[in-house]
C-alpha cells in the first residue's frame, strides 16, 4: 500500500498549499522563491520566505488525515508514505516510512560542499554560511534541479509493485513525483484519489473521493478494519 501525498494533506492543519486561491504561490511568484535562479538573485528573500515557512510548519499540528495513516501503516507494515511536503508533519504523526521526494524544510545544506549544517538560531532567516565557506540553502527540490535519484528509484519500485495507492492532497503537475499515481495504475494497482476538486489523474483513478482528507481517510480506516477483524 503506497500513500503518495501532497500539498492538500497538509491544508487541514492550516499549512497553505501551492495553488490553492490563497496558496503559497499565489503571494509569491513560485518559480521566483523555489528555484536556483530566485536564489541566487535574491538570497535573503528566499531565506525569509523558507523561514516563515518552517516557522509555519513547526507550529502546525498534524491532522486526522496524517494520523489515520499511522493506523493503516500499523495494520498494513509494509506500507510506505512518498509525499511531495516539505512540512516535516508525515513523520511528525509517526508515519514510518516517509520517503521525502523533494526534501524537507527543517534541514539546511551548503551550496558547497552539500553538507548538512544546523540553523543558526542568532541569524535564523539571512545569509549563513558552512565551516567551507559555502552559503547555505534549504535542503529541498527547486524546480529545475533533480531529485535524489535514490529516493525517485525507491518511489517508482514501490508504486511498482503496490496493490493499492492513495494519491492524496496533489494538484497532480508537478513532476517526475506526478508520474507515480500512473505508473501504479500501469502495473494494475486500484488507485484511489482523495481531493476536494477534479485534477489532470481524476478521470483515471479508479476512486476518486471528492472530500477533504481528514474527513475520508480516518473513515476508510474505520471501514478496513471492520472487514478485516
Ligand atoms: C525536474 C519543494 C529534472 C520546494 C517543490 C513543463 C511540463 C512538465 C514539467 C515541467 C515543465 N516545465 C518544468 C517542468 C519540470 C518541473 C515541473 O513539473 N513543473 C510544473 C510546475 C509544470 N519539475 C521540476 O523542476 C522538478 N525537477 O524536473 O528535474 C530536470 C533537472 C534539470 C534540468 C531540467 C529538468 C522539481 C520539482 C520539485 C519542485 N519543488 N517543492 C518548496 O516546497 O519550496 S514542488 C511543490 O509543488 C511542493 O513540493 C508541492 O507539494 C508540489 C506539488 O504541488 P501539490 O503538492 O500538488 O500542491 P498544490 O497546491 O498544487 O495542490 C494541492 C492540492 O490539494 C489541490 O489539488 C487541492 O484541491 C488539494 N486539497 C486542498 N485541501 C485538501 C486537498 N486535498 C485533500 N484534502 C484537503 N483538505
Ligand atoms: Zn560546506
Amino acid at each position: 500500500m503506497v500513500f503518495f501525498t501532497g500539498a492538500g494533506i497538509s491544508a487541514e492543519s492550516g499549512i497553505s498549499t501551492f495553488r490553492d486561491p490563497d496558496g503559497y504561490w499565489s503571494k509569491y511568484d513560485p518559480m521566483k522563491l523555489a528555484s536556483p535562479e530566485g536564489f541566487k538573485e535574491d538570497p535573503e528573500l528566499v531565506l525569509r520566505w523558507y523561514a516563515a515557512r518552517r516557522q509555519l510548519a513547526g507550529k502546525a499540528q498534524p491532522n486526522p488525515g496524517h494520523l489515520a495513516i499511522t493506523q493503516f501503516q500499523k495494520l498494513f507494515p509494509h506500507s510506505v508514505v512518498i509525499t511531495q511536503n516539505v512540512d516535516g508533519l508525515h513523520a511528525r504523526a509517526g508515519n514510518e516510512p516517509v520517503w521525502e521526494l523533494h526534501g524537507n524544510i527543517h534541514r539546511q545544506k551548503c551550496l558547497k560542499c552539500a553538507e548538512e549544517v544546523a540553523f543558526n538560531p542568532d541569524n535564523p532567516d539571512g545569509i549563513n554560511y558552512c565551516a567551507c565557506g559555502g552559503m547555505l540553502r534549504p535542503d529541498v527540490v527547486w524546480f529545475g534541479e533533480s531529485l535524489s535519484i535514490s529516493i525517485l528509484n525507491q518511489a517508482f519500485d514501490a508504486v511498482k509493485s503496490c496493490s493499492l495507492l492513495f494519491t492524496i492532497g496533489t494538484s497532480t503537475q508537478v513532476y517526475p513525483a506526478a508520474q507515480l499515481p500512473f505508473e501504479a495504475l500501469n502495473q494494475g494497482a486500484f488507485v484511489i484519489e482523495v481531493n476536494p476538486e477534479p485534477t489532470p489523474f481524476s478521470a483515471k483513478a479508479d476512486l476518486s473521493l471528492r472530500d477533504p482528507v481528514g474527513k475520508v481517510l480516518p473513515n476508510l480506516y474505520e471501514e478496513f478494519y471492520a472487514a478485516l477483524f
